[in-house]
């Protein structure tokens, strides 16, 4: 029998500091949508790397943050269970922004696990080395990590290193996925975060976190999902004039969609107002958050 090293890595940070990019690179491919918004993930992803002799599962999280209604609450139950029976955490940082109070309210939960931290200074890219370094001091301060890694997802420098140091802390198991699978969401969640992303690329300011998004139906050429939104004046921002907001995030979000289900669809969006849905439980129930 083949021995395999597997396991489970949660991967914690800051809103925005890449976590997300960084589970897609060490993945090698796009489990997770990623956006320049904070709170961007609302649920834990579950990412899945194999490769010769491992399998290493990564739960990509929210970023931590101050829960202020039901689904800010629930995102943060979401990390807090997470936490629980991992091999390793990944504590992500970005080197692009000082390291603080933020960072380190994460990093004093992660720190008191009992299990290896690794840090990741994510966004190293076109950053002088100095700076770099200067980071580097800051962020070794957080707490005793196992190792820490200048890294950058957007480009990939240092995360093969970063892949097999993560892989080296797992212990010999089973494989807990098969190999061909990348991530535990359903198609129909893929395809709602895919348009949730493109949405969140066209709006800005409070409307990204008003939206959601709910696939309808789901067959091999007809994909329909309704976007929602808190308000009409949020509901005229993303159908946009003569349609032409909604209408692009159709656009963009088409290819990926096909790429996704391996052949060509019908796309069919529609942009609802569902007032005060983020204190909805049972909807943030639906949307598994
Ligand atoms: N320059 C640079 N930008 C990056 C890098 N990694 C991520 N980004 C950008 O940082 C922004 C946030 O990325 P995400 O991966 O969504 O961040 P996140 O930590 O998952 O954010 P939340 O899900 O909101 O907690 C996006 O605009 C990314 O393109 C990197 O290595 N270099
Ligand atoms: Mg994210």
């Amino acid at each position: 029998m083949c021995l395999l090293k597997s396991g489970f890595v949660a991967v914690a940070g800051r809103p925005n500091v890449g976590k997300s990019t960084l589970v897609n690179a060490l993945c090698g491919g796009k489990v997770a949508i990623v956006s320049d918004k904070p709170q961007t993930t609302r649920r834990r992803i579950t990412g899945i790397a194999n490769g010769d002799g491992y399998q290493l599962v990564l739960s990509d999280l929210p970023g931590f943050q101050r829960p202020r209604d039901p689904l800010t609450e629930r995102m943060q139950r979401t990390v807090d269970q997470s936490l629980e029976d991992v091999e390793a955490v990944l504590l992500v940082l970005s080197a692009r922004e000082r390291i603080g109070a933020g960072d380190r309210f994460i990093a004093e939960r992660v720190f008191k696990l009992g299990v290896p931290v690794v840090i990741a200074l994510n966004k190293v890219d076109r950053l002088k080395p100095g700076h770099i370094a200067e980071q580097m001091k800051t962020g070794a301060r957080l707490g005793d990590f196992h190792s820490l890694h200048p890294v950058s997802a957007l480009t990939g420098d240092g995360v093969g290193e970063l892949r097999e140091d993560l892989v080296g802390l797992l212990p010999e198991g089973p494989a807990y996925f098969p190999v061909e699978q990348r991530t535990d969401l359903t198609p129909e969640v893929q395809i709602a975060e895919l348009v949730r992303e493109k949405a969140l690329q066209l709006t800005r300011e409070e409307v990204p976190h008003a939206i959601s998004v709910e696939v309808d139906e789901l067959t091999d050429t007809v994909v329909r999902a309704t976007i929602f939104v808190e308000t009409e004046s949020q509901k005229q921002i993303v159908v946009g004039k003569g349609g032409s907001v909604v209408k692009q995030i159709g656009v963009r979000a088409r290819p990926e969609i096909e790429h996704l289900l391996g052949g060509h669809v019908f796309l069919d969006l529609k942009v609802k107002v569902r007032p005060k849905w983020r204190r909805d439980e049972a909807m943030l129930e639906r949307l598994g958050i």
